[in-house]
């Protein structure tokens, strides 16, 4: 698919990571309002009365008094009504459902139209069988001269906005499902690096490059690292991957790969690059199950010693002395791995008779300086 460049652009600018919008709402708390409002639960109760108005967002989400299952019918009460005078309005609420921290359209519980004073609303609601079990929010809505179906991410003049906290339960489990967000990613600890997986339970847009969800991984390229190589290709949607560092800065990115659109593949050089995410999610609001391939090319040996300090004997039978309080050492095998990492603050003569003979790496995290070592 094309058309993704700007997009991209757009939205990492806005770089919003699911969080619900809550700079929402009436600038003024006379007249229009939800008056009064009761939710019964399975467990517990909301019985809300409303007035004095509020200007903003009504955040009453600390105090969470009910419980709904999911595949459950409950009843929503809610009367429209007003602090002061009687204007023609529109109400509406929601439940986030899937824990998306969106209040999408499929999660609207009901509206009304018309001029208080107006009857209590009921609205009959099926929590569906796939609501994520966990505390998440109710919504409702009252906004005067609006219509539905309203925007649930609206500032205006007059009305009342309230959230509640709600518990869902009896739905779907998405406790172990890591990467949802970058504060939980799925680490890639070694290369090659191979993770299957779907995007299409439990994991949510953080709304990166399009509304689809997606998946985090977090990777730290070692210093023999040069090209680095990630796949999508063989998923059955059509994917978009980003690679991106811990600020947020774009490293690379990819649509469309011309070996496999619409899958996506890509390649960075990992020289000088600190920790970054890798993000894998569908185009528009495609999900599905992919297979993540991450491979790398490393540099030469010659070509890693990037400096010179003291580590001797070398070549060497086991032993390695160090200077003494100069910081932490890593030693890393041809591939890269970090094998161990010598604090040169307690003592400066590390023991290595028990590893295979062959040639190491030694990394100074002082300088980044690495240096060759070998293992007789
Ligand atoms: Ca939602
Ligand atoms: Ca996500
Ligand atoms: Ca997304
Ligand atoms: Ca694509």
């Amino acid at each position: 698919m094309k058309y993704s460049y700007l997009l991209f652009i757009l939205l990492c600018q806005l770089h919003a990571f699911g969080q619900y919008c809550t700079a929402v709402g009436p600038t003024s708390t006379v007249d229009s309002n939800v008056e009064s409002l009761t939710l019964n639960g399975v467990v517990g109760a909301i019985n809300y009365v409303g007035c004095p108005g509020v200007v903003g967002l009504q955040d009453l989400t600390q105090n969470v008094n009910v419980t709904l299952n999911a595949g459950g019918s409950y009843t929503l009460s809610v009367k429209f009504g007003t602090c002061n005078g009687n204007y023609a309005g529109a109400g509406e609420a929601w439940i986030d459902f899937d824990q998306n921290g969106n209040f999408d359209p499929y999660e609207s519980l009901g509206t009304w139209t018309g001029t208080p004073p107006a009857p209590v609303q009921y609205w009959t609601f099926l929590v569906p069988s796939n609501a994520v079990n966990g505390i998440t929010r109710l919504r409702v809505m009252h906004r005067e001269a609006g219509s539905i179906p309203l925007n649930p991410c609206a500032t205006y003049a007059w009305g009342s906005v309230t959230d509640f906290g709600i518990t869902l339960a009896n739905g779907l489990d998405c406790t172990g499902y890591i990467g949802d967000d970058e504060n939980d990613p799925i680490l890639v600890d070694q290369l090659p690096f191979s993770d299957s997986r779907s995007t299409e339970i439990c994991y949510s847009n953080q709304n990166y490059v399009y509304p689809s969800p997606d998946i985090y991984y977090y990777f730290e390229p070692n210093p023999l690292m040069e090209q680095v190589h990630v796949s999508l290709c063989g998923a059955n949607f059509d994917t978009f991957l980003s690679v991106v560092d811990l600020d947020g800065n774009v490293i690379a990115y990819n649509d469309d790969h011309v070996e496999c659109a619409p899958q996506s593949a890509l390649s960075f050089d990992a020289t000088n690059l600190g920790p970054l995410y890798i993000i894998v999610e569908g185009w528009g609001l495609q999900s599905g199950d992919y297979t993540i391939q991450i491979n790398a090319n490393y540099v030469g040996l010659e070509e890693a010693q990037s400096g010179v300090f003291w580590a001797v004997p070398n070549p060497s039978t086991g032993q390695v002395k160090l200077p003494s309080n100069s910081g932490i050492y890593q030693f890393l095998d041809i591939n890269g791995k970090v094998l161990f990492e010598a604090d040169t603050e307690d003592q400066n003569v590390f023991d290595f008779s028990e590893i295979q003979t062959g040639v190491y790496l030694i990394k100074a995290l002082n300088s980044g300086h690495v240096q060759k070592w070998q293992k007789l």
